[in-house]
């Protein structure tokens, strides 16, 4: 395992409250339970299960929603995930959330990302870049931020770069979709980058999200669309043909999808041990990463929930050297690779393959 952590990283498909530790989910429970306001013996038990099908992870979630929706929660849920991820030598990582409101507890979309971002501030772990290149070049107030050596007080430190993706849940209205682009174009200059299309597959239909979805992209957005979780073979092609930036998932996907995928290009967020999990492929040995891997098909290796499915990257990189017969070498290019499908500048992909080639150097590779 230590050789898979020691290799640098790219996280490109993270669900922030699917990412939460068990341990910050059970704490937050037993919190609302002392206060009566739940039963934490039966939400102890949601939390611990282990096998869950597609239908109650989506369950799981909303049990998830209920413990960690308050702006104090999501803070500590932002910090922490950046701290795991960087402890494993990700040095870049999209983090996506679905911007909640919530009356009762003065909650907007904007406050809630307002919390992430102070999420990203309060990691002290690591250095977090997590604003525009050009701005963290010319920013005199974050000494953190001189993005092209990781030099800071003389020593070392170790620096990842941040970007959000403010996610549409497939149960929210076309209205709701657009506020939610509205405030990622708002949100432009803290790090928000995109705009991702997810929630329970089996619920809504995604045309719903279209013209948020179309608008999005013409402001200079990038999306990307979870595509493809369930049968649904007439969603699948029409997604293919609006060309999101890049898609998640595409497990069921028939010949003529993979026709389509293929000559399009389009990258795919591949979630090995999520997809195994939630019974979306029969065993991990038949995922589909392995033929678009042979055809090379641009893919990018995901954990999609670390937290739900209790993975890491460095446990996806592994499963899948091991199950598709990879190398170090290969692997090793595999995360390099992934530094061309980020939705960051060009400066930042820059600064990500010096990174890369400095490690192949230290790694011998
Ligand atoms: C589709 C998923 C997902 O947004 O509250 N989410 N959507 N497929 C998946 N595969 C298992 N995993 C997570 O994170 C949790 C939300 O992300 C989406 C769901 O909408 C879930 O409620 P945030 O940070």
């Amino acid at each position: 395992m230590e050789w898979w952590v020691s290799i640098p990283k790219v996280e490109l498909h993270a669900h922030l409250n699917g990412s939460i530790r068990d341990s910050t989910l059970l704490e937050l429970a037993k919190a609302l339970g002392d206060k009566g306001l739940i039963d934490f013996s039966q939400v102890e038990h949601v939390i611990l299960k282990n096998d869950r099908s597609l239908t109650e992870v989506f369950k799981l979630f909303d049990v998830i929603h209920i413990l960690t929706t308050d702006h104090t929660s999501v803070k500590r849920i932002a910090k922490e995930v950046v701290e795991d991820f960087a402890s494993e030598n990700v040095v870049y990582l999209e983090l996506r959330t679905t911007p909640k409101k919530n009356d009762s507890l003065g909650m907007s979309k904007r406050s809630y990302i307002e919390a992430v971002l102070e999420g990203l501030r309060a990691v002290s772990s690591v250095d977090v870049a997590f604003t525009p290149y050009s701005e963290e070049l010319t920013s005199l107030s974050n000494p953190v931020l001189s993005v092209t050596n990781d030099i800071c007080n003389g020593s070392m430190r170790k620096k990842i770069f941040v970007r959000l993706l403010l996610s549409i849940d497939r149960r929210e209205t076309a209205e709701a979709a657009m506020e939610t682009v509205m405030l990622a174009l708002e949100m432009r200059s803290f790090g928000v980058v995109g705009i991702d299309l997810s929630g329970n597959p089996a619920v809504g239909e995604w045309i719903t999200y279209l013209q948020a979805l179309r608008f999005a992209r013409e402001q200079g957005l990038y999306v990307t669309l979870h595509c493809g979780e369930v049968p649904n073979s007439k969603e699948i092609h029409d997604m293919l043909d609006f060309l999101p930036h890049r898609i998640g998932h595409a497990c069921f996907f028939d010949e003529e999808h993979w026709i389509k995928l293929k000559s399009s290009n389009i990258p795919v967020e591949l979630c090995l041990t999520s997809n195994f999990r939630t019974l979306s492929v029969p065993s991990i040995d038949a995922h589909h990463f392995g033929d678009l891997y042979q055809a090379k098909h641009p893919v990018v290796l995901c954990t999609d929930d670390s937290g739900v499915f209790s993975t890491s990257l460095s446990n996806e990189y592994k499963i899948a050297a091991a199950s598709f017969g990879l190398g170090r070498k290969e692997m090793f290019e595999l995360a390099k690779n992934a530094v061309e499908f980020i939705f960051a500048d060009i400066l930042v992909k820059e600064d990500l393959r010096r990174n890369f080639n400095l490690a192949a150097k230290n790694l011998e590779l």
